[in-house]
């Protein structure tokens, strides 16, 4: 049977369930992924050389092939989004600048991109933005916008006021909104005294940021959350608290790592909440093993979930799905291939979902047929209408594209 063959007798499946697979298709290929650029470089960037990563995250592993020019990044980047299905995003942080220039994180414009913004248009993929707050000495104190030492907090208010005039720049100049997020890794190791004085210097040093109007078609300001990073377990500046109520009260949108809360918490659950109080959501699709790891995303429950929290009550209209995950002990490419086409799987299995008929047994409190539902259709011939989604999409159909990525692996990456 052909991959087509095999789709025809599921989309007769799913029809008797109520559910239109081509329409599921349809929908699934219209939502971009920003994949973000970090996982092909540990994190490392091109600005400058030799610089430990800070700010309490960290990559583990030693896999050879790590892209180590933003030419090199860019070859990868292209090789994994032609192994993945429909049209993505890239996301790239500030130290991803590609120049000869001495230039400091104060000081970076958008032509100091201007070859990130070519391969942009050449590739037809939009472009999202980050502030770098970390791995510099400024923030070597654990603390950057929300410093006590002015000095300190200038150097950090001035580069973020460049990364939104940079943002601006690349939607207006690719024609597609630019998200662009601001994380802070500020934070205390142990207990403080005064837990009031650096959020509201963050909030202060945050406002003078935004200060500056943006054009809302060209870019939009996120700020995450996270609830303790290495080296600051006892305080974090930036909680959900401090994050959600300064994006609600500030009109911007608020960014949900899936590694930034505790352990039991689930991101999933918080989309509907923030979004009663937000116009719009970033997300950051990540996997915790233990603590904020940011392991390769899996098709776990957690990500069927978040799929579901966005699809099933449209709220992934308002909602911006970005990856952030870094392994470097596995070969990166496949590590982009791998996660983001389990959120696209992710997103293609919500969409195969009989929303409407699910959300009336629940209405009439039928909870048993609620249940059996959404356990048999656990069970549908989901894999023949991906499989048919990738060949529609002229992209490698089940795991043809590992085959492609060692021969790339072979070719390019064991010769760096
Ligand atoms: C860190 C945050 C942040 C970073 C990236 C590199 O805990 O999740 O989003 O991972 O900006
Ligand atoms: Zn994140």
């Amino acid at each position: 049977m052909t991959t087509y063959e095999r789709y025809l007798v599921a989309k007769e499946i799913y029809a008797e369930m109520g559910v239109d697979t081509d329409a599921a298709i349809e929908a699934v290929k219209r939502i971009p992924i920003s994949m973000h650029c970090w996982q092909g470089d540990d994190v490392n960037g091109f600005l400058f050389q030799d610089i430990a990563l800070s700010g309490g995250i960290q990559t583990t592993g030693n896999y050879p092939g790590r892209a180590r020019t933003a030419d090199e990044l860019r070859q990868d980047l292209t090789f994994a989004l032609g192994m993945i299905p429909s049209k993505h995003r890239l996301n790239l942080h500030a130290i991803y600048a590609d120049t000869d220039e001495k230039v400091d994180l104060d000081g970076l414009e958008v032509r100091h991109f201007a070859s990130w913004l070519d391969w942009a248009k050449e590739m037809g993929v939009g472009l999202d933005y980050n502030a770098t707050c970390f791995s510099h000495p400024m923030a070597d104190s654990g603390f950057t916008i929300s410093s006590a030492d002015k000095t300190v907090r200038d150097f950090w208010i001035a580069h973020c006021k460049g990364t939104r005039r940079i943002s601006e720049a690349f939607g207006r100049e690719l024609n597609t909104k630019c998200v662009t997020n601001f994380w802070f890794p500020d934070g205390y190791k142990d207990i403080p005294v005064d837990r009031e004085g650096p959020r509201y210097r963050m909030m202060t040093a945050l406002d003078e940021v935004m200060s500056e109007k943006m054009d809302p078609r060209y870019h939009l300001d996120a700020l995450e959350s996270k609830v303790f990073g290495i080296g600051a377990e006892s305080y974090t500046v930036s909680s959900n608290e401090f994050a959600l109520g300064y994006a609600a009260s500030r009109g911007i949108a608020y960014t949900l790592d899936a590694g930034h809360f505790h352990p039991t918490e689930v991101i999933s659950d918080k989309v509907s909440s923030v979004l009663l109080y937000t116009k719009e959501l970033l997300l950051h699709v990540s996997r915790p093993v233990r603590w904020d790891s940011d392991h390769v995303v899996i098709l776990d429950d957690e990500l069927n979930a978040i799929a579901q929290a966005l699809v099933r009550t449209g709220l992934v209209e308002r909602t911006h799905i970005g990856l952030d995950y870094f392994d470097a002990s596995i070969n990166r490419v496949a590590a982009w291939v791998i996660g983001t086409r389990n959120m696209c799987k992710a997103l293609l299995k919500a969409y195969l979902e009989p929303t409407a008929k699910l959300m009336q047994l629940e209405l009439e409190g039928d909870y048993t047929s609620r249940l059996a539902l959404t356990e048999e259709l656990k069970t549908y011939p989901f894999a023949a209408v991906w499989d048919y989604y990738c060949e529609l999409m002229g992209v490698p159909v089940r795991d043809a594209w590992l085959s492609e990525v060692k021969e790339y692996e072979r070719k390019v990456l064991s010769v760096r």
